[in-house]
């Protein structure tokens, strides 16, 4: 059975709900605010710093596995795949003084989220490990085929900021890569789901997401307190955005969100939706307008 399609748990994270609007990022600042040449943002460091000089800090998550002084330190960056065994993942999130941190704010539901995704843009799996009292997160890791794949722990540390960290993980084996074409439908368990609307970017971008089946709306059911969750990972350095559904939405079959993309390029939408109790995702494909 395909991993992505039994997420026995599953959510959202990223702290910062922008007042009363619905973009939820994991960059300390707002997307706005990216090195992008597209944004207009005031306060977008215009050069005059020092090389060197925190640009990290105009960047989408999930690019460093350490920021703002937290780091993710994995136990083992080899998991094992689905034919050549499996096991438990292990991390430590440090903080400034390079301690285990322990404590950790609870966003949508939980105090950190983990996704896994195929360097390549297959196979996202998004999960919830547990914490002991140590600081050591844990969780049952396999993934279905081999290859070198990125995971991206959201959190967002008790009076810290909310932060995404990444690291590869490497599964042996053969590699064989997968082009992902354009794609604005997907199927997944005999639900289609239909993605509406045009990334811009640098600008907030009105998407709608569509649940049917049989040719009839499907309503989705909140989980971990909202309608459904959108991460969006930019082609070719898997830069990190989670966007939560605008806050005015009734619920229904179709989730509406306001995402906002930090630079032009092609982007890998993975779309997380509760039916009947089973969270299931459903993947996209969709270039910059
Ligand atoms: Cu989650």
């Amino acid at each position: 059975m395909k991993t992505s399609l039994k997420l026995s748990a599953y959510g959202a994270a990223l702290a910062a709900l922008v007042a009363g609007m619905y973009l939820v990022g994991t960059a300390a600042g707002p997307m706005s605010d990216s090195s992008s040449p597209v944004s207009a943002a005031g306060h977008v460091d215009d050069g005059h710093g020092a090389a060197g000089s925190a640009p990290a800090a105009h960047e989408p998550g999930g690019l460093a596995s350490t920021r703002d002084g937290y780091t993710l330190v994995p136990e083992t960056t080899t998991i094992g795949t689905t034919t050549v065994g499996s096991g438990t993942f292990a991390f430590r999130i440090t903080g400034p003084g390079d301690d285990p941190v322990t404590a950790f704010d609870v966003v949508h539901e939980r105090q950190l989220h983990f996704i896994v995704v195929r360097r390549d843009g297959t196979d996202f799996q998004h999960v919830h490990p547990e914490m002991d009292a140590s600081g050591t997160w844990r969780v049952p890791l396999t993934v279905p085929a081999a290859g070198v794949y990125r995971a991206f722990a959201d959190f967002t540390p008790t009076g810290g900021p909310a932060t995404t960290l990444g690291v590869d993980l490497f599964a042996p084996g053969d590699f064989r890569p997968t082009a992902h074409a354009p794609s604005r439908s997907a199927v997944v368990d005999g639900y289609t789901v239909t993605l509406d609307g045009d990334l811009r970017a640098g600008a907030l971008s009105p998407l709608t997401l569509a649940v049917g089946r049989d040719g009839a709306p499907v309503v989705v059911q909140p989980y971990l307190g909202s309608y459904g969750h959108l991460v969006a990972l930019r082609d070719g350095d898997l830069a990190y955005l989670h966007v939560h559904p605008r806050t005015d939405g009734a619920p229904g079959s179709a989730v509406r969100f306001d995402a906002e993309v930090p630079s032009t390029g092609t982007y890998r939408l993975f779309f997380d939706f509760q039916v009947d109790g089973v969270v299931r995702t459903a993947d996209f494909t969709v270039a910059t307008a």
